[in-house]
């Protein structure tokens, strides 16, 4: 790397040094020639001034015949280091008087008949001389002439002495010009590469922190247009089809999967039936993976497998446990496992929520392990599996596994049902491998999950993370390429499938058009229609980054008091994990934060931050989400964050900004989301100010290229992708088991 820019830098300097030289080249000569003009001339003058000194005592001698105080005279003035000699003729031009240093070869020196500096030099054996003649008048006569002679080797040993100078001047002008110049360059094109990385990465944060440099921004369109190409191809080749539907996921299990039974198995249950004073009511949970999956169930029939946690769940199963779901137009079975409340405290709020949720989240909350925790959650893993093992009607049904809460539960099912296809999808970050191994079980968890035939997690980099860790702490063999794990023997093929949501039918969602519901929920929440709102909706979980948004927001209205009355934020925050105390200390944290920020901003009526703590159904979020001119998403740590694909989704309408925190699996994919760090403040303050008052037309645009992402992208290719997958591995694994059978079979013939 290094050699490779000493390289490029010579290629710039060594042409910069050749022009440099022939420009010295052909300026030094120049420079040497002025030079020795400037010293004649002085010369001239100075034997002019000497012969005007020297004339009335010399006239006087002359008169006198005084030859001893001539030469006297002559032998004091020669003393000047520079006069070399001197003579005196008379007017017929005869030598009278010299010095002993004068040339007899100078004669009475005869002025050249072309007078130019130069001329008054002459070469001689001792070296070069300049001569003078100056007339001696004496009453304005003119009656002899005074020679001056000038040594001027110090003119050729000033000249050289130039030419060295001015030559090192521009060598040192050209290695500073180079430095200098490859330097910028060097800064330039490291900055060009990292705003191209910046866009690669889809971390573009322009114009907020780091914006991208003003040069490559015309780049930067035509990059991301070109990059969602190339994704579109890549996972369109893939994918078979590119346009994915209920109907496109229904044919393919029908096609590659030759209509083979799927089971779900996950904690959280799509429908909670909840026993009320008015009898029983159905409940759909806040949870990113409830609405992924339930989407692909609708459209797979099969059975999910959940903990029955409803208070009127029990009340609504038949002997076997089992409920149509979902009850308005049934379509799959919601099969229901019962837990203890140790059992649910040990499994679901322990290990899963004080241990594996902090282990995985770089949130820095500290994960609490016990090893009672632990032995729930062996045993409950063991209790779905049982479940899975019952609910299964052949001995190869494709199994879909999700979450962490049910990391031991693949190699328990592999165990009993070798054939099966178990395809284990993991909804939160896998952490590196040091982190990881803060966990006492972590072999044991690793084990199980490579129990899975797939292994999924929504980015490459929890990917890269969790083969890491896997290298780490188990003896295994992993084929890089390949992205498979070898263990036991058995195979696990971990991937990437960013996770997504069903795309909205048009006119489906029946709450009325975005103009009304503008002004309607500002309205309900005694807001005026200009009003500007924003939204955010969340579990109240302390990764969501619900505490930073809230400062930016406070941040935001420091930093521009005008937005003071005019803007509110509407904070959504389902109840979550509320026994846990750790969720309970975060709860009173963000009550405080709303409770403060309120108090410094309120005026009147006008609060800026409306916190509505409870469960939302899906129509009031959805009409949040379309009145809202913007929704933030400052997730500290987040696997996908579904919140963000939906309200996109809502904005048929091309309005509304979007901002997006960085550390979210999503923020991989909707580029056009304003992106930012949600622990820097002020950066978030800046995103919502811009995003409140960003052009309509910027809006629509962003909007609309987020949208076409979302839509090509949705849950069913998700569950696509996986599936299609699974089909190609159950396919090899039906080549080889027919290969392995009719080898041994040759075999048996040959004994
Ligand atoms: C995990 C990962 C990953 C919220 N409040 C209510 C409500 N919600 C719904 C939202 C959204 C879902 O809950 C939340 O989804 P997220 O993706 O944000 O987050 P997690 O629950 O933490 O999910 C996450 C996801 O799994 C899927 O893989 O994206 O990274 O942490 O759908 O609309 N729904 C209802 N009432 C509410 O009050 N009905």
């Amino acid at each position: 790397m290094k050699l490779r820019s000493v390289r490029l830098s010579l290629r710039f300097v060594l042409p910069l040094a050749l022009v440099l030289g022939v420009f010295a080249y052909a300026v030094v000569p120049m420079m040497d020639n002025l030079t020795l003009r400037w010293f004649v001339r002085d010369l001239d003058i100075r034997s002019r001034f000497l012969a005007g000194a020297l004339e009335e005592p010399l006239l006087d001698y002359v008169q006198q015949k005084e030859r001893r105080k001539i030469n006297q005279l002559f032998d004091r003035a020669i003393q000047d280091e520079r006069l070399y000699a001197l003579a005196f003729c008379d007017t017929a031009g005869k030598l009278l008087y010299k010095t002993k240093t004068y040339p007899d070869a100078l004669g009475c020196w005869h002025t050249p008949q072309k007078k130019g500096e130069a001329e008054s030099l002459v070469s001689m054996p001792q070296g070069s001389l300049h001569v003078a003649a100056s007339p001696m008048l004496q009453d304005g006569k003119e009656v002899g002439k005074l020679i001056l002679v000038h040594d001027v080797s110090f003119i050729e040993k000033r000249s050289a002495d130039t030419k060295k100078y001015v030559i090192s001047l521009f060598a040192l002008l050209a290695v500073v010009i180079s430095f200098i110049t490859v330097f910028i360059a060097h800064a330039s094109l490291r900055g060009w590469v990292q705003s191209l990385r910046d866009v690669l990465r889809g971390d573009i944060l322009q114009p907020l922190q780091a914006p991208a440099l003003p040069e490559i921004q015309p780049v930067i369109g035509d990059l991301r247009s070109l990059l969602r190409d190339l994704n579109v191809e890549r996972r369109g080749r893939d994918d078979m089809s590119s346009t994915w539907t209920p109907d496109t996921l229904r044919s393919l299990l029908r096609n590659e999967l030759a209509g083979d039974e799927v089971l779900v198995v996950s904690n959280r249950e799509p429908y909670i039936h909840e026993a009320t004073p008015n009898g029983i009511e159905v409940r759909r949970p806040a949870s990113g993976l409830v609405t992924a999956v339930e989407a692909v169930m609708r459209a797979c029939s099969g059975t999910w497998i959940a903990h029955g946690s409803g208070s009127g769940d029990r009340q609504t199963v038949d002997r076997q446990n089992r409920v149509q779901v979902p009850p308005s137009n049934p379509s799959y079975t919601l099969r229901r496992v019962w837990l203890s409340k140790d059992e649910e405290q040990g499994y679901y709020y322990g290990f899963s929520n004080e241990g594996l949720w902090p282990l995985c989240h770089i949130a820095h909350v500290r994960p609490v392990f016990r090893s009672s925790d632990w032995d729930r959650y062996v045993a409950v893993n063991r209790r779905f599996a049982d479940a899975v093992i019952a609910e299964a009607r052949t001995d190869d049904p494709v199994i879909l596994v999700q979450d962490y809460h049910f990391a031991l539960l693949p190699r328990m099912v592999r165990e009993a049902l070798p054939r099966a296809t178990i395809i284990t999808f993991w909804h939160i970050p896998w952490p590196n491998p040091e982190s990881f191994g803060i966990c006492p079980w972590r072999e044991e968890l690793l084990e199980g999950l490579l129990g899975s035939t797939i292994l999924g997690f929504h980015t490459p980099f929890h990917r890269k993370n969790f083969i890491e860790t896997v290298d780490r702490y188990l003896e295994t063999r992993i084929e890089g390429e390949a992205s498979t794990i070898s263990y036991g023997g058995k195979l696990t093929q971990v991937e990437h499938y960013p996770i997504s949501i069903a795309w909205p039918e048009a006119n489906a969602s029946g709450i009325g058009s975005t103009a009304t519901l503008h002004a309607d929920v500002r309205h309900e929440l005694g807001l005026g229609e200009g009003h500007l709102l924003g939204v955010g909706v969340d579990r109240m979980d302390y990764t969501k980054g619900i505490i930073e948004r809230l400062q930016a927001v406070e941040r935001m209205l420091e930093l521009h008091p005008k937005m003071i009355g005019r803007f509110t934020f509407v904070q959504i925050a389902a109840p979550s994990r509320s026994s846990l105390d750790e969720y309970q200390n975060f709860e009173a944290r963000v009550r405080g934060l709303v409770q403060r920020i309120n108090q410094r901003f309120s005026n009147g009526n006008y609060q800026p931050i409306l916190l509505k703590a409870e469960h939302h159904d899906q129509d009031q979020l959805q009409r949040y989400y379309r009145a809202a001119d913007v929704c933030v998403v400052s997730s500290l740590h987040d696997g996908m964050n579904l919140v963000a694909k939906e309200f996109v989704a809502a904005r048929d309408d091309e309005r509304g900004v979007l901002i997006l925190s960085q550390f979210t699996g999503a923020a991989r994919e909707l580029h056009e989301a304003l992106i930012v760090n949600p622990y820097h403040i002020e950066q978030g303050a800046d995103a919502l100010y811009r995003a409140l008052t960003m052009p309509a037309d910027e809006q629509r645009e962003r909007m609309r290229s987020m949208r076409s992402l979302v839509k090509d992208f949705n849950v069913y290719r998700w569950a696509g992708r996986m599936l299609l997958d699974a089909a190609r591995l159950r396919q090899r694994e039906r080549v080889m088991t027919k290969i392995r059978s009719h080898s041994r079979a040759s075999l048996r013939r040959v004994v």
